[in-house]
């Protein structure tokens, strides 16, 4: 981990080109900066009962939305019978999407992660407890970060990593590892939404109403969509959870009841 060493001082504040920030857990709304300046943002997931494509959404919508280049890396690739099969489903959630498939344990295998690790660049890590976040670190870094093992009966982690902190890569760069979040509650996040969900966008507006509600109008262009297979049933229920969290994040908190009511 980087800690100034007595005497050094900040020389300047950078400006925050890239902020990643995601509503802070708890009842009160607000939001929590998770890293800034971040050029990476390594989703990790890992090939067992962890993998799951609709939080992987929601992450690469965090990333969308902060315009970071996001490269989803699956690990545990040595513990699964069958890495394509979880490759495959990634392959199709976003055009050109970087996926990098590793053993996080084995430096061997994180070759092609160090073409992103050069000097000035800036990863951040995020995922849930247990994927692999610290064990990259200390394969990519002179870190030694705590790592531990997973329940064996759940596969779940022990959130091992309690805070953020930066880590110089071997390759030059830095990385950021942060503790593991299980259900990653978007901010503000609706263009990072749209961004990620380019398959639905393309059929909104094209409703023969404007305020079509997508549910039994004539003309729907979602509805055709969906009925003539040019749009996947669960992409569509997909998008359409995540911006209503951003409608409900947006509303008053005595205001939630009635809405949900009506
Ligand atoms: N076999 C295998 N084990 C792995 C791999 N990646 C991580 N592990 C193991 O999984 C366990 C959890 O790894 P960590 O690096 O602590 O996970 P983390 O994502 O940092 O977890 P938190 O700090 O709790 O958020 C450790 O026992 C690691 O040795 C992998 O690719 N293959
Ligand atoms: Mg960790
Ligand atoms: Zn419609």
């Amino acid at each position: 981990m980087l800690i100034p060493t007595e005497g050094e001082r900040p020389l300047r504040i950078l400006n925050r080109e890239t902020v990643l920030i995601r509503k802070a857990a708890g009842k009160r709304i607000h939001d929590q900066t998770i890293a800034a300046n971040v050029d990476t943002l390594f989703i990790v997931m890992s090939c067992d009962q962890d993998f799951n494509v609709s939080r992987l959404e929601r992450y690469l919508s965090l990333a969308n939305q902060a315009k970071i280049s996001p490269v989803i890396v699956l690990t545990k690739i040595d513990l699964s019978a069958d890495t394509e099969s979880f490759k495959q489903s990634v392959i199709s959630l976003q055009n050109n999407l970087r996926i990098e498939c590793v053993n996080a344990k084995d430096y061997a295998s994180l070759l092609s992660l160090r073409t992103l690790c050069a000097e000035g660049q800036t990863i951040a890590l995020v995922g849930s407890s247990g994927v692999g976040k610290s064990t990259l670190i200390n394969n990519l870094t002179d870190s030694d970060q705590s790592t531990a093992d997973v329940s064996i009966e759940d596969g779940k982690g022990q959130h091992t990593t309690t805070s953020r902190s930066l880590h110089l890569l071997r390759d030059g760069g830095l990385i950021i590892d942060t503790p593991g979040i299980r259900e990653l509650q978007l901010s503000d996040c609706e263009t990072g939404i749209e961004g990620t969900f380019d398959d639905v966008s393309q059929f909104l507006g094209c409703c023969k109403f404007s305020n079509c509600q997508h549910q039994t109008e004539k003309g729907c262009a979602i509805k055709d969509a969906l009925e003539f297979g040019k749009l996947e049933l669960r992409r569509w229920k997909s998008y359409q959870k995540l911006q209503e969290e951003q409608r409900l994040r947006d509303i008053p908190k005595y205001e939630k009841g009635r809405s949900r009511k009506s």
